[in-house]
C-alpha cells in the first residue's frame, strides 16, 4: 500500500485508495459475506483469485468496451485504475431467473419492465438475456428499477450504451464459461465516464462476488440451484441454525479449505491457468 493514498471507500470485501487525482487502487480481501452478512473468517487467496479473474475478463473484453484496469499488483490482489465518473446505477444483466429478478417475475410477471413469457420456473433461462438495472443503495439493498426510473438519474444515451455492452458483455462470457463448465446466472457491472465522455467497464467484472455461478453439470430449472463457490459456507451456516444477522458465525477449517478449493477451481477452469502460476507472475491473466 502506498504510504499516502487516501482511503476513498470501501465496499463490504473491497477497499479503494486514491493514488492520485487519476489513479485508484482496488484492493480485493479474503473476506466472505453470505446472506449479506460478512462472516469472522478469511477464505485465504480469495481476494487474489477475484482480482485474477477480473483481470482475466478485462483483457479477453477489450473488444467489446474499454476498462479501467492500468495494472495489476505484484501480490496479486489489487488493481491499479483509471478514475472515472461513475454511473449512478449497477448495470444487471439476467440470463436465468434467479434471486430479486425470480422474485421480481413470480409478482409481478415481469422483471425491471421486461415482460416476461409465463410458467417461467425457478432458475430457468431466459429467451435472451435481460438488463435489469438496480440504485447503488449505501444502506441496505440496491433496488430494481425500469429504464424510466433509471432516465431521472442519468441521460438516457448513456443508459443506451451501458444496457447494449453489458448484454454483450455477458453474452460473452457466459458463453465462455458454459464451455467450461459453469454457468453464469446473472451478473452485475459498474461503469463509469471518461474525461472524453466515453463508457468504461470499472470495478470488478464477471467474479463470483459479482454473479452467479452455478455448477453447469448439476443445472436443472424448478429450483434454487447450488452456488458454484459459497455452496459449502451456505450449507453450514444452514445447519447451524444462524439465523443470518450479525456478527456471522466462524467456519470450519474443512469449510474454509473446501470453499478455497472451489475458488480456485473456478479460476483454474475460466482461464486455463494454474493459480500458481497466477501467484508466481499475475501479469498471466493479461497475456
Ligand atoms: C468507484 N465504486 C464502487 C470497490 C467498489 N475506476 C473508478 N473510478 C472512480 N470511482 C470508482 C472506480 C472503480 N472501480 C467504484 N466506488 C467508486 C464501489 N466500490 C466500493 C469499494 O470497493
Amino acid at each position: 500500500m502506498p504510504e499516502a493514498a487516501l482511503h476513498v471507500g470501501s465496499g463490504k470485501v473491497r477497499e479503494l485508495y486514491a493514488l492520485d487525482d487519476e489513479r485508484l487502487l482496488l484492493v480485493a480481501s479474503d473476506r466472505i459475506s453470505t446472506f449479506d452478512v460478512v462472516l469472522p473468517t478469511e477464505i485465504p487467496d480469495k481476494g487474489r483469485v477475484l482480482t485474477g479473474l477480473s483481470a482475466f475478463w478485462f483483457s479477453r473484453t477489450r473488444g467489446i468496451c474499454p476498462n479501467h484496469l492500468l495494472a495489476l499488483g505484484d501480490n496479486g490482489r489489487s488493481t491499479e485504475c483509471r478514475r472515472l465518473e461513475m454511473l449512478p446505477i449497477e448495470c444487471v444483466v439476467r440470463g436465468y431467473l434467479a434471486g430479486s429478478g425470480w422474485k421480481d417475475y413470480r409478482a409481478t410477471g415481469a422483471v425491471c419492465g421486461h415482460r416476461l413469457p409465463a410458467g417461467l420456473d425457478e432458475s430457468a433461462q431466459l429467451p435472451e438475456p435481460i438488463f435489469t438495472p438496480a440504485t447503488k443503495a449505501t444502506t441496505g439493498h440496491d433496488e430494481n428499477i425500469d429504464r424510466e426510473q433509471a432516465l431521472a438519474l442519468m441521460d438516457s444515451n448513456l443508459f443506451d450504451e451501458a444496457e447494449r455492452l453489458s448484454i454483450e458483455l455477458y453474452r460473452f462470457a457466459a458463453e465462455y464459461a458454459r464451455e467450461r463448465g459453469i454457468v453464469i446466472a446473472d451478473t452485475k457491472f459498474e461503469f463509469g465516464v471518461d474525461a472524453g465522455g466515453r463508457l468504461v467497464l470499472a470495478d470488478e467484472a464477471l467474479t463470483p462476488d459479482s454473479s452467479r455461478f452455478w455448477p453447469a453439470d448439476e443445472y436443472r430449472a424448478g429450483a434454487g440451484q447450488p452456488s458454484f463457490d459459497k455452496q459449502f459456507v451456505r450449507d453450514y451456516c444452514e445447519a447451524l441454525g444462524w439465523d443470518k444477522t450479525s456478527p456471522g458465525p466462524e467456519l470450519p477449517a474443512d469449510v474454509v479449505a473446501g470453499t478455497r478449493a472451489r475458488y480456485i477451481e473456478a479460476f483454474e477452469r475460466l482461464t486455463g491457468l494454474s493459480f500458481g502460476d497466477y501467484l508466481a507472475d499475475p501479469s498471466v491473466v493479461l497475456r
